[in-house]
């Protein structure tokens, strides 16, 4: 069964640009509520277990370096269909071909410093809110 949450990450490419206001506005407008949230900066071993599913991908290197350049901000969002909804808002790996009007199509940079994640299944939006968030900080 679809659960009804996903799990976000505002990249540090975004936070550095100032954009979490804008984005936690698209965020709120399409429908989801923020049950979790917190600033935090990932250190290497964090960021390398998060990504672990890339770490023989040719660009993990880059990703890991990229993650833990500056602080992100992690979210739990709540909304029926949450995983895909939130896919569909924030658009394609790569914001040349991301919708318009989605979040990686108004504030991504590139494939790799593409501004938000967002869980892409049920069974990881669990794994990574639990990576992120403890029993009391869940609301
Ligand atoms: P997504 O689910 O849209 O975040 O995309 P992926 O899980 O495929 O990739 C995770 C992250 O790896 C991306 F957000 C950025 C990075 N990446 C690259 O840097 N280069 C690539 O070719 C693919 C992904």
């Amino acid at each position: 069964m679809a659960t009804n949450k996903t799990l976000t990450m505002i990249k540090p490419d975004a936070v550095k640009a100032g954009s979490i206001g804008g984005i936690l506005a698209m965020i709120n407008k399409a429908g989801f509520r923020i049950v979790s949230m917190k600033m935090t900066h990932l250190t290497t071993e964090k960021a390398q277990e998060f990504y672990s599913v890339h770490k023989e991908r040719p660009f993990f290197g880059e990703l890991v370096e990229f993650m833990t350049s500056g602080p992100i901000v992690a979210a739990i969002l709540e909304k029926d269909n949450a995983v895909a909804d939130f896919r569909t808002l924030i658009g394609a790996t790569n914001p040349a071909d991301a919708a318009p009007g989605t979040i990686r199509a108004l504030y991504a940079k590139s494939i790799g410093e593409n501004a938000v994640h967002g869980s892409d299944s049920d069974e990881n939006a669990a794994i990574e809110g639990a990576f992120h968030f403890g029993g009391t900080e869940m609301f």
